[in-house]
């Protein structure tokens, strides 16, 4: 207590009304609450005494003010000293004439350091006056930083703009689609329920007909699966014979033989093996459709060979009703072209198919594309940049590679971030993912990557999605220094 009080004395005799008031001013304090602190004056004694602002009951000396001594719980007299404990509530208040006024927490008051970017004056330093007043030049930088913001600003915002028609335009052009799909169902419904009979002209249409049409067709689709199936074959005993090459080489290679081109050999290899099942099963479900339809079509080119074109084939494969179906219409509208009657032809299945349609267009429209649907504008596009020894190609909405590794499918909207998941795996971790964090700019740039965890990707998106107008408040709080034009 004797030491603060000890402290207190030596400011006081030093700085003696600059600690208090500046003439009748606070420091600390703007001027239109400078009244807060009006001496309450004893006019027997001349006496001054002041009452805490958070705490009246408590009655100071008027010069207990800025005695870097904390008296008042709220730390209220305290207003340009760092005597009383954090509060972010209080900030010490810089006239900075010429620019803009700005508050500084008190604890960077007299720390040796001075705080231009809030106290252009140099009013936090008043202690040792180290610090000049820079508030001319810094009002200038802010000048020119403010009319250059401005005009970006003004850019970003009719790109915006832009993309907010396309984003209207493809929304109305799905509600619209909505709409004829579900006059075409409620049509199909009536005509169901009014069980207007319409002989099914599949059964008009005979079978053999069909076949002879579609045969020459089915033969030579079969023969080109045999032969893409022969190759597929081929391919795959070469890619096994060149895995086992590399398989031996990443267990039997020397690591610490420092060979750039062998290592980057094996890490590659690492990767792609990581990476394989993924795209193994792609290949094996496309080599059963094959297989499947090779089967199917032999079948049919058997009956072909032995039977003349007359024959009836019941029980034709699913392929063919396929075919067979498409045929039938074509063939129809051409008999029919006036006709509205082909409505009534529709099958339960193509009902259930429309509604099918209707479902995936209302979940569209559901589906979050952002504020005032914006992301709808972008979707499908392809931001690419080469950074940090990779080429990396964000697609809205759609994926993220690294060159060809798959970072992440996208998966949802956060605030301004993109989210990705589900990327390849990482040799020995996770499935990859991704972050992209959309920041205000006129155009679409992708501006750093960053891999914070092991395959977990960071990126920095310039783009015109996120801009909204900016505050001169918001605008300042951007404002940086250049302090080499100081
Ligand atoms: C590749 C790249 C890197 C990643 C490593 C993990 O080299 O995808 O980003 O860190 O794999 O093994």
């Amino acid at each position: 207590m004797s030491l603060r009080l000890l402290i207190a004395a030596v400011l006081l005799t030093i700085y003696g009304n600059i600690s208090v008031v500046c003439g009748a001013e606070v420091i600390g304090i703007p001027p239109n609450e400078q009244d807060l602190y009006s001496p309450i004056v004893n006019h027997e004694t001349g006496e001054k005494t002041w009452r805490c602002l958070g705490d009246p009951n408590i009655v100071l000396n008027y010069d207990q003010i800025n005695d870097n001594y904390c008296d008042c719980p709220d730390g209220s007299d305290e207003p340009g000293t760092n005597a009383c404990p954090y509060d972010f509530s209080r900030k010490f208040y810089c006239h900075n004439e010429g620019h803009i006024p700005g508050y500084l927490d008190n604890f960077k008051l007299n720390d040796g350091v001075c705080d231009y970017e809030i106290c252009c004056d140099g009013s936090d330093e008043y202690l040792s006056g180290k610090c000049e007043n820079k508030c001319v030049e810094i009002h200038q930088q802010y000048l020119t930083y403010l009319q250059a913001s401005k005009e970006e600003m003004d850019i970003s915002l009719s790109e915006k703009k832009k993309l907010l028609v396309i984003a209207q335009e493809r929304r109305a052009l799905i509600e619209s689609r909505l709409k004829d799909l579900e006059k075409e169902l409620e049509m199909s419904l009536k005509f169901k329920d009014k069980e207007i009979e319409s002989q099914s002209v599949e059964d008009d249409v005979p079978d053999q007909l069909v076949y002879s049409k579609l045969s020459p067709y089915i033969e030579e689709l079969q023969m080109n699966i045999q032969g893409d199936r022969n190759k597929i074959e081929d391919y795959s005993k070469k890619i096994a014979y060149l895995e086992g090459i590399l398989s031996s080489l990443i267990e039997n290679y020397n690591p610490n033989f420092n060979d750039l081109a062998v290592k980057d050999t094996v890490n590659k290899f690492r990767d792609y093996v990581s990476n394989k099942d993924e795209k193994e099963g792609i290949q094996t479900n496309s080599l059963n459709l094959l297989n499947s339809l090779s089967k199917e079509s032999e079948k049919l080119s058997y009956n072909s060979e032995n039977e003349s074109v007359e024959i009836f084939y019941p029980g034709i494969s699913n392929m063919i009703h396929y075919y067979y179906s498409s045929f039938v219409k074509s063939y129809m509208k051409n008999e029919e072209k006036e006709d509205f009657a082909d409505e009534e032809e529709k099958t339960t299945e193509d009902i259930e198919s429309l509604k099918d349609e209707i479902a995936k267009f209302n979940e569209d429209l559901a589906k979050d594309y952002g504020k005032d649907d914006i992301l709808r504008s972008v979707e499908s596009q392809w931001i690419k940049k080469r950074l940090a020894g990779y080429s990396y190609n964000i697609g809205f909405l759609d994926s993220i590679y690294q060159d060809n590794t798959l970072i992440g499918r996208y998966s949802r909207l956060e605030g301004n971030k993109l989210i990705y998941d589900q990327g390849a795996k990482c040799w020995n971790g996770p499935r990859r993912s991704g972050i992209v964090e959309m920041i205000c700019g006129p155009k679409h740039d992708l501006i750093s990557i960053g891999e914070p965890e092991k395959c977990e990707y960071h990126f920095e998106l310039i783009t015109p999605i996120v801009c909204n107008e900016m505050s001169e408040e918001e605008l300042l709080s951007n404002f940086k220094i250049n302090y080499d034009n100081l």
